[in-house]
């Protein structure tokens, strides 16, 4: 009989997507159960003290964190590879992916709440400025990276494109886009992997439920989850009273304790296989 492999995701989830790419680009079949849907929540708790997504279970193996599951979809299903051999280019894509998760993400996510959330205040011009501003640094330096290569970190696609490719869609949905005249490999980019199936799978979904969140109700979206990065980047533009304010008005979700669960699983069976 094969694994059994589930996937706690969201359609909505950058991270969630990083991971589904990446098992769509390996192959693995699994199922799927989207955690951020209020009904779903008691589960993913289960299996996540931060109540996050993604999760992966696979067959037990319960692994937390978007990084660590693509690092565990490697190990045991190594081709085709995400991780580039050359060592240079390991750290290198590396980097891009913790850019695209620590930077990249709370700049995109923090400036969707204005579009997506039930508030009333408008997006504060000093936000919207710095996320222009740091933004103009990403894409500066992914045009700069992209002169080597079809893709950013070399000759073949890795964590990199799969990290930053849910991000990097969405620049201009949230009114943060680049100009593809200043910037035409990062343009190219996108159109390339934009026709690769997998690929464009996820644009499919992500934009199918996009569409459909004004109009339901399973959903939190009148309190915002607050985490390390985002809550960072919001303060660094100096929307310390603003974020006190969202806190006083009880508009606010925290993580819980991200503490493992008990013991150390058994040995996986055939560890290569697919399904
Ligand atoms: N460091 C985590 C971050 C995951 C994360 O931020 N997940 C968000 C969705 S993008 C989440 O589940 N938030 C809970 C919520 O919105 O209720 C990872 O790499 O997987």
């Amino acid at each position: 009989m094969g694994a059994m492999i589930t996937l706690y995701d969201n359609a909505f989830s950058p991270f969630a997507r990083k991971v589904r790419l990446a098992l769509g680009w390996k192959g693995v079949e699994h199922e799927v159960v989207d955690g951020l849907a209020v009904v779903n929540r008691d589960r993913l708790a289960a299996v996540n003290g931060r109540v996050e997504v993604p999760v992966l279970d696979h067959d037990g193996v319960v692994v937390v964190g978007s990084a660590d599951i693509v690092a565990y979809l490697e190990r045991v299903w190594p081709e085709p590879a995400l991780y580039p051999a050359e060592h240079g280019a390991w750290v290198h894509a590396r980097a891009w992916e913790r850019c695209a998760d620590t930077l990249i993400d709370p700049i995109l996510t923090n400036v969707s709440y204005w579009r997506w959330a039930l508030r009333e205040d408008g997006l504060p011009d000093e936000v919207l400025a710095a996320a222009r501003r740091d933004l103009e640094g990403v894409y500066a330096a992914l045009e700069r990276d992209l002169g080597g290569g079809d893709f950013v970190s070399g000759a073949a696609l890795s964590v990199a494109d799969v990290a930053l490719f849910p991000h990097l869609t969405a620049t201009r949905g949230v009114g943060v886009g680049y100009d593809a005249g200043r910037f035409p490999r990062l343009h190219g980019w996108l159109k390339r992997l934009r026709v690769i199936e997998v690929f464009a799978d996820d644009l499919r979904r992500t934009a199918g439920f996009v569409a459909e969140l004004p109009h339901s109700t399973g959903y939190e979206r009148r309190k915002i989850f607050w985490r390390g990065d985002r809550i960072e980047w919001m303060l660094a533009c100096g929307q310390h009273d603003w974020l006190m304010r969202e806190i006083a008005a009880d508009r606010v979700l925290w993580p819980g304790p991200g503490i493992p669960g008990p013991g150390i699983p058994g040995p996986r069976g055939a560890t290569t296989e697919r399904g």
